[in-house]
């Protein structure tokens, strides 16, 4: 590992004074007298590529994790110059670039302010043992400025302070401040003087970031190999700059089917046949809602992927059509690694067809995982994801597996040096040969997106639902994921929730822990307490190594299943919200789970807090990860909000105690908040939506919602057969009034809204709906807090005595 970035380094080289500029549409280059060459693209006001050469030519432009849908243009674009800088300006951004090093700077082009510089700048050093550059930057850090980002770092929310390597590695049991572990995310977020930008390092090599760790105010990332590649992303607002990172490397290309959004059982491994429905209708038997169970490798025949072990599974189509006839979908394992055996169909054809990686000289990568020694398909080929993607047909559309979870895929090898493939493996890169050195880091996001790509043929016209362990900057587009082989530890609770937290604004909404934890077993305290943070992320699993005892809702004492089901089932009722707070992720790159920095950046309190994140829009939520706990302290941000077991109202910007015992958690409403909820289903589909419950929270003022709905699977949505309503409300002393405007053209099955109505501070008079005053009898008042309406009302006016 390189651990001097800085000058003292005597074998750094750095640009000498810019000797030409030109233009080329929205792409300017600056050419030093030393054959630097840094390209500047305007991508939009707000998003601006950096991109250098030190040998005064490019290489191909080629990148995994930029999207082809990325928005592209801009509002303005002025080039101005003085002695000392080229000056450019767009609505958003300043730039200010050096003419004697190349030095950059940013301002706010509304207020001037500046908002992130260069210190040394772009500079570098020789590789002598691989060829090119050790690419480095180095900026200074502003007063008071936070870190944020960097994908699934177990560490604290803020990374002031720190350094962080890039190198997705396969990490059992992993703890706080491991580094690397699975994911290589090199983005992230900067925020000072209530302002945030981001930068996104598009290099797949081995990278760094220190944040004020080497050099108390000076931040650097570097990489072994590449180009200086990175986009500068402005804010000035936290969620709009994971927004823009995300509409950049892309959002998940079509929604999940609803089901992916309920409640997954997983084990390493539940077999034979017999031992996968015991769960199954044990589940049913304890009314525990459940979507999803899976398969872990001991499925195949003696780890080959593809195949089914006959003795354990005779007959998979009849358990997969069994299970589906009773809500399960069916979920498998599969892995990178190829049994090298000449009775095996796909490793023959791997084989024949060429599709293996190769070392330098030529020989096969050959790596022991569990079938044994295997070859590797080269996943950065397009023609080996098209064969890989192939391989699905049987098991999808044959034996109708629902989903399919990629593990493996760092790619991780045992009992050798690194645990991955050695550096001088080759790789094609899709057509840009390289080593493994360039290939590493995303290796295993072209197998979640061979391994989607797969899904998505053969499921049609569901959706598909795939799951990876590996991932670099842009497989939000194909899969979600989970964060690894975590331990059965109140630690690890802690650790889950800031890893799901921290994915969420790295792009990567889809993000789920091993629920109870991987390695090791909780007891049924830190079960319940998991589960109560599991049902708020995106992808919500129970899993376990299954070597130290059961981990099923039911495995401790029937207390703990009672609140398990009671979580889980909250979890159903929140189905709609959950789906909505997912449409706007896939929309416009909002993501699902807010930080407290991203929900309220101005209010200073915000940047070191690392336990209560933002579920959605509206709901506050903060997990018990201690034992023993009758409640915490937490910090509530400004705002008033509804605790959501008592509807107290408490105010926010402080820190404050909250009662939660054992089958409860600190949950709050935000005031004014229109939450929509199914009834509690034992699996999405199961019944029939007669009814939409608008859970509304009276608040003096105005507050939007919004709640999207479709058939929960399939793609009409996408021709516009979808439901979207938006709600204003607006509270006064003695009235409250809800406003609904209606788009798309899907018809939602119920025809009425339950509208629950809380904390209204008068009694209800009377109701108009559409101007028309109704007998509330009659709109089938239920107490006095309750009205059954018309769903597609277009205002509800609520009179008070
Ligand atoms: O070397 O397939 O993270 O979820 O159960 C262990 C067995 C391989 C690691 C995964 C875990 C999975 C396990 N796998």
């Amino acid at each position: 590992m390189i651990l001097n970035t800085e000058l003292e380094y005597k074998g750094n080289l750095f640009p000498s004074n810019i000797i030409s500029y030109k233009k080329e549409g929205d792409t300017l280059f600056f050419t030093s007298q030393n054959n630097v060459v840094l390209q500047v693209t305007i991508q939009r006001d707000s998003v601006i590529r950096f991109r250098y050469t030190t040998t005064s030519i490019f290489t191909n432009d080629f990148s995994y994790a930029i999207t082809k849908y990325a928005s592209r243009g801009y509002n303005k674009l002025e080039i101005t110059e003085d002695d000392q800088k080229y000056i450019i300006e767009t609505a958003k951004l300043i730039c200010y670039i050096d003419k004697k090093d190349m030095r950059t700077k940013m301002f706010d082009s509304k207020t001037k302010e500046l908002i992130c510089e260069d210190e040394l700048g772009f500079h570098w050093e020789e590789s002598y043992e691989y060829g090119g550059e050790i690419v480095k930057m180095t900026k200074t850090s502003q007063i008071g400025e936070s870190y944020y980002g960097l994908g699934d770092k177990p560490v604290d929310i803020n990374l002031k302070g720190k350094r962080f390597e890039n190198w997705v590695t396969d990490s059992y049991a992993y703890g706080r401040d491991t580094d690397p572990i699975y994911k290589a995310i090199p983005f992230y977020i900067g925020l000072h003087h209530k302002k945030a930008y981001g930068i996104f390092f598009d290099n797949t090599f081995r990278s760094y970031f220190d944040f004020c760790n080497e050099r108390r105010n000076i931040t650097s990332f570097w990489a072994q190999g590449g180009e200086m590649n990175y986009y500068f992303i402005y804010g000035p607002e936290m969620s709009d700059v994971v927004a823009n990172y995300t509409d950049l490397t892309g959002k998940p290309h079509q929604l999940p089917p609803l089901w992916a959004l309920g409640y997954h059982q997983c084990k390493w491994s539940y077999y034979p046949e017999s031992n996968v429905k015991e769960i199954a209708n044990k589940f049913r038997e304890l009314q525990i809602p459940c979507d999803a169970i899976y398969l872990d490798i001991d499925y195949m025949e003696g780890f080959r992927c593809f195949t089914w072990n006959k003795e354990y599974f005779p007959d998979p189509k009849r358990m997969v059509k069994e299970l589906a006839d009773d809500g399960f979908k069916t979920i498998v394992i599969i892995d990178p690694g190829i049994k090298i055996d000449m009775e095996y169909d796909v490793f023959k054809e791997g084989l024949e067809k060429d599709y293996f990686c190769k070392r330098a000289d030529g020989p096969y990568m050959k790596g022991k995982v569990w079938p044994g020694e295997c070859y590797f398909p080269d996943f950065t080929n397009p023609e080996v994801r098209e064969w890989w993607s192939d391989l699905f047909k049987e098991l999808v559309e044959e034996v109708g597996v629902a989903g399919v979870w990629n593990d493996m895929n760092e790619p991780a090898v045992m009992d050798v040096p690194g645990k991955t493939f050695p550096n001088d493996v080759r790789h094609n890169y899709d057509g840009n040969h390289c080593s493994h050195r360039k290939a590493h880091n995303i290796y295993g996001m072209q197998m979640a997106r061979a391994t989607y790509q797969g899904l998505k043929k053969f499921s049609y016209p569901k959706r598909p639902f795939a799951i990876t362990r590996a991932a670099y900057s842009g497989t939000q587009r194909y899969t979600s994921s989970w964060t690894g082989d975590n331990v059965a530890t109140w630690d690890h609770l802690n650790i889950a929730n800031i890893q799901a937290q921290r994915m969420c604004m790295s792009g990567f909404s889809f993000i789920g822990s091993d629920i109870g934890g991987f390695a090791e077993q909780p007891n049924g305290e830190l079960y319940a307490r998991w589960i109560q943070l599991g049902i708020f992320h995106p992808f919500c699993r129970t899993h376990s190594s299954g070597d130290h005892g059961d981990q099923e809702p039911w495995a401790f004492d029937s207390n703990i299943t009672n609140i398990v089901r009671k979580f889980i089932e909250i979890r159903y009722q929140l189905l709609p919200y959950l789906y909505t707070a997912f449409w706007r992720y896939a929309n416009e790159g909002i993501p699902i789970l807010k930080s407290l920095v991203i929900f309220d950046q101005d209010d200073q309190h915000t940047h070191y807090r690392n336990d209560e994140f933002i579920f959605g829009e509206k709901i506050l939520a903060c997990p018990i990860a201690e034992p023993n706990a009758k409640g915490r302290r937490m910090f509530i941000p400004r705002g008033k909000w509804y605790n959501f077991w008592t509807n107290e109202i408490v105010t926010g910007g402080q820190e404050l105690w909250v009662d939660a015992d054992l089958d409860s958690m600190p949950i709050f409403i935000k005031e004014g908040a229109v939450i929509p909820k199914y009834p509690i289903q034992q699996y999405v589909g199961e019944k029939k939506i007669e009814e939409l419950v608008l859970d509304t929270y009276f608040k003096i003022g105005k507050e939007k919602s919004e709640v999207y709905e479709d058939a929960h699977d399939g793609y009409d949505y996408i021709k516009g057969r979808y439901s979207l309503r938006n709600f204003t409300l607006v509270g006064k002393e003695s009235s409250l009034t809800i406003q609904q405007f209606k788009f798309g053209k899907y018809t939602t099955p119920y025809k009425t809204f339950e509208l629950k109505l809380h904390g209204l501070p008068f009694k209800i008079d009377s109701v108009e709906v559409d101007n028309e005053k109704v007998d509330i009898k009659k709109l089938g008042s239920n107490g006095d807090n309750i009205l059954i309406v018309p769903k597609d009302f277009t205002e509800i006016h609520i009179i008070g005595k």
